[in-house]
């Protein structure tokens, strides 16, 4: 182990995960000088700096030592923990790049369940996580490595079927397949060496991860703000999703009117608002938190 005494975290360079991953660490707190080779950025608000590397580098790099953390999708670090990274574990979920790891078959195969798939070849750049989800169900299919470009395989007849990440599904319609089964359910998370750090980055690790809390929770929560009739504020108050119990204060110039108002910590729908309005709800105002401090 490396006796640094700054944090170090990897964050993919480019990629579907390095936006989201900086404007995390940048709403922690978290400012970086950029330098010009721009592979690292020191820390100029923390003892934290930031290595942008490959996305398939980053369990490696924290296996090593080389990083503390590193943001990666779930589905890229459970793929390497079965190649021996044991090391390396999912700290927390992060709330976005969310995908599936899923299954899927040419339009005209009528699948029935796993039992089909036996003896069939299944083309994927995620062979560990295929092959464990293949002895889960029971199953002796073919593994087909491929480094990429998987959902061709059917059409090039070098498989039967394929295992391959799937958002919103516009990759597997273009290519005439359906999704028939999920094998791992994934978004960015943040990883860490299972064996806790015991010198300050420790304390940084702890800091960084009830910060990443707070935003987190900031990005849900909503400030709700209505008028109602004072005898409507219990029902009212039953409809509000998760969060705080409501203030309620008078309005001026009306003794049977209230003001309410209420920080929500899950997510309002339009559902939600017209159930108020039925209520008796007017006036209603969901506005964004931008900071919180409980
Ligand atoms: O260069 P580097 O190796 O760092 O990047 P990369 O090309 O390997 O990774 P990148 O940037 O494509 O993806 C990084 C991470 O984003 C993945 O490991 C996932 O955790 C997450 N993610 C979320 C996705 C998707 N959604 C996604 N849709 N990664 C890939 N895809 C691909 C998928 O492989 C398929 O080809 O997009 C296509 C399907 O998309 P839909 O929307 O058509 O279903
Ligand atoms: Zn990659």
């Amino acid at each position: 182990m490396s006796t640094r005494d700054r944090l170090r975290i990897a964050v993919q360079k480019s990629g579907r995960l390095s936006e989201p991953s900086l404007d995390l660490l940048a709403r922690c707190g978290l400012k970086f000088r950029q330098s010009r080779d721009k592979l690292f950025c020191f820390g100029e608000t923390l003892p934290v700096d930031l290595l942008l590397v490959r996305d398939d580098d980053v369990p490696g790099m924290i296996a090593d030592g080389v990083c503390d953390l590193g943001i990666v999708g779930r589905n890229v670090l459970a793929e390497q923990v079965g190649e021996g990274k044991d090391a390396v574990r999912e700290l927390r979920a992060l709330g976005f790049g969310p995908c599936r790891l899923a299954l899927a078959v040419p339009l005209d195969f009528d699948y029935s369940g796993p039992g089909q798939l036996a003896g069939l070849r299944i083309a994927t750049t995620y062979p560990n996580l295929l092959g464990e989800w293949l002895r889960g169900a029971g199953v002796e299919a073919r593994v087909v490595t491929l480094s990429g470009s998987v959902e061709i395989a059917p059409r090039l007849g070098t498989a039967d079927l394929i295992c391959d990440l799937v958002s919103s599904g516009a990759t597997l319609a273009a290519n005439q397949l359906k999704e028939v089964a999920i094998v791992l359910e994934s978004e960015a998370v943040l990883a860490g060496a299972a064996q806790r750090l015991t010198d300050e980055r420790g304390e940084l690790v702890d800091m960084l991860l009830r910060r990443i809390e707070g935003v987190i929770q900031v990005r849900v929560s909503k400030l709700v703000m209505l008028q109602a009739p004072r005898t409507a504020i219990d029902a009212i108050a039953r409809l509000l999703p998760r969060g705080q119990r409501p203030t309620v204060v008078p309005v001026e110039g009306s003794d049977d009117d209230v003001a309410l108002q209420a920080v929500c910590t899950d997510a309002i729908t339009w559902q939600h608002l017209e159930d108020m309005k039925r209520a008796g709800a007017r006036q209603m105002l969901v506005l964004p938190v931008e900071q919180m401090l409980a």
